[in-house]
């Protein structure tokens, strides 16, 4: 048997022997994995520092997690790390690097890609962002009028707008009290009218945020800051007031924004990962450099725990596996990420498109169809929220949904009684998913406040919890721009990790082009003068004379 043969027939000999486990273990309540071994929350639980990753409450057993590992071995999760780290073309279908690591590289070690150390540009770009943030925040960038620019509107949309919007939310504790700062994503133009209303332009800083410098959301809403900008400043301001990030310099140009105000970044930075390259531009001015510094300590500090850390200590490869066990032993298909810490409340929507956007594949690296499932719907409400609207369904509907717990220890707040009910609530939730409460304790629980026995025998199956849904739980001592860091890393390796095992490139993203390209066709057929549209399926071309007929000018 050659090395690829033997390799492959591991892998399925892996994927077998888990689905063999699962029959022999998937009647299995967690109630009795609890009653059985009081060590259990020692025995499934991880730490990095001050951060403790609880699976426990997971369906897993020893056994579980041993044939899981077998199954990373098998997939050569330690190879493709070691490509990932060393800058290979690993996304093979754009033929580049996915290099993240090296943009927070805190270490003196060459980062190299062809050979080539991209260290040296990378701090470049860092020293450069770290000069304009600090003159932004002592107020010492000027706009055209002389006046200091002290509103800050990033636009941006996918990878250029999630991160810094997500993570300025997160670190608000950390932004500049004299600054404010505003995120437009959404071509929708209710969206940069919000961003634009009530702002002075003379004291605005437009950074129009965009790897190619061609996306059509993105650069209809610089257009649209610029008209703003220019109608009131003229277009001598362009230059004062518009600061570019991305890798597409003659574009930047074009639009008419100088080579000193535009930052790079490099084509090996995918968009979902960029959070740590000039992307992070609006955020380092909000926070500041030596916070934005910490956040990226803090995915170097995960990078390092998940390139030298055994496979069974491993936090970012025991979130992939049992993230695994559950979407494809389980048969889990959707997976729900819960901070409980308010200003993590876009962290789902940040790991939707991290996670799905990575792995939300069916072909694998060679073309082939997958045999199995991959990413499950990723989504989330930050707690308590979320208990009073979708956990109803967590709890009581058919199937589980495999739910990521989030919390800060400490809040960074002084009001009193808050984050303890807070925690309480946060552990009572994932208690009752796992123990649940069978019919019989509902009853007994109603009987014993004074029901009837006919109403509580009516009402007992309404009442019960079946529990044995799985959840882990995040804690860690505060939210900081480390903790944030080191969170969004623990969730990328994650996310890298499955995508080994799932055999996906994590770092592609055609799904998005197809509609772009049908968009553009549609685009013109909108106009009160096109001719009805030709060659469209009934319903598109229906709805596109709908749209005509109701802005048709009355007869
Ligand atoms: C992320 C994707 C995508 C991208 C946006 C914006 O990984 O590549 O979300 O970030 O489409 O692209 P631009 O930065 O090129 O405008």
């Amino acid at each position: 048997m050659d090395g690829p043969t033997r390799a492959a027939t591991r892998l399925d000999r892996a994927w077998a022997t888990l689905a063999q486990h699962r029959d022999r273990i998937v009647s299995l309540h967690l109630r009795d994995l609890f009653a059985g071994d009081p060590e259990r929350f020692r025995r499934f639980s991880l730490r990095q520092e001050d951060l403790l990753f609880d699976y426990s409450k997971q369906r897993v057993t020893a056994e579980t997690m041993a044939l899981l590992h077998e199954l990373a071995r098998a997939a050569d999760v330690a190879g493709w790390t070691d490509r990932l780290f060393s800058g290979e073309r690993i996304n093979s279908t754009e033929d580049r690097a996915a290099y993240h690591v090296a943009l927070r590289n805190r270490s003196t070690a060459p980062m190299r890609i062809d050979g080539r150390d991209v260290m040296p540009d990378i701090r470049a770009v860092l020293e450069r962002m770290r000069a304009f943030a600090d003159r932004v925040r002592a107020g010492e960038q000027l706009g055209a009028t002389g006046k200091p620019l002290r509103s800050v509107i990033n636009i941006g949309i996918g990878g250029s707008d999630l991160g810094p919007a997500m993570a300025d939310q997160a670190l608000g504790k950390w932004r500049h009290p004299g600054l404010q700062l505003r995120h437009v994503s959404n071509v929708d133009g209710a969206d940069i009218e919000r961003a634009l209303s009530g702002l002075d332009p003379a004291t605005t800083l437009v950074i129009v945020a965009s790897k190619t410098f061609t996306t059509q959301e993105t650069m209809t809403n610089a257009a649209s800051a610029r008209a703003w900008l220019v109608g009131r400043l003229g277009e001598a301001a362009v230059g004062k007031h518009f600061v570019a990030v991305s890798t597409a310099r003659d574009a930047v140009a074009a639009f008419g924004i100088t080579r000193e105000n535009t930052f790079g970044f490099w084509d090996w930075v995918g968009g979902r990962y960029s959070l740590w390259s000039a992307i992070g531009l609006p955020l380092m001015i909000a926070i500041g450099p030596e916070s934005f510094d910490r956040m990226l300590e803090g995915a170097h500090a995960i990078d390092r725990h998940f390139r030298g850390t055994s496979l069974d200590a491993n936090i970012p490869v025991a979130m992939a596996l049992v993230g695994i066990w559950n979407t494809n032993f389980l048969g889990a298909r959707a997976h729900a990420v819960l901070p409980y810490d308010h200003r993590l409340r876009r962290f789902p929507a940040y790991l939707q498109q991290l996670e799905m956007e990575s792995n939300g594949k069916r072909i694998d690296r060679d073309g082939r169809t997958v045999r199995h499932a991959t990413c499950p719907v990723v989504f989330g409400e930050p707690g308590t929220n979320g208990q009073h609207a979708l956990m109803q369904l967590f709890h009581q509907g058919p199937d589980p949904v495999p739910t990521d717990f989030i919390a800060p220890v400490e809040p960074d707040h002084e009001l009193s009684g808050h984050h303890d009910i807070l925690l309480a609530n946060m552990i009572a939730q994932s208690q009752a998913l796992a123990i649940g409460e069978d019919e019989a304790e509902a009853r007994a629980a109603m009987l014993a406040s004074g029901t009837g026995r006919e109403t509580a025998d009516r009402l007992a199956p309404h009442r019960a919890f079946p529990g044995n849904r799985p959840s882990s739980t995040l804690l860690f001592r505060r939210l900081d721009p480390y903790t944030l860091g080191r969170l969004i890393a623990l969730y990328e390796h994650k996310v890298f990790v499955q995508g080994v095992i799932w055999g996906v490139n994590s770092f592609d993203q055609w799904g998005v082009e197809l509609g772009k390209t049908l968009a553009r066709k549609v685009l013109p057929e909108l106009s009160l003068n096109a001719l009805p549209a030709e060659g469209q399926d009934a319903s598109t071309a229906g709805l596109i004379g709908h749209i005509k007929a109701m802005r048709a000018p009355a007869p």
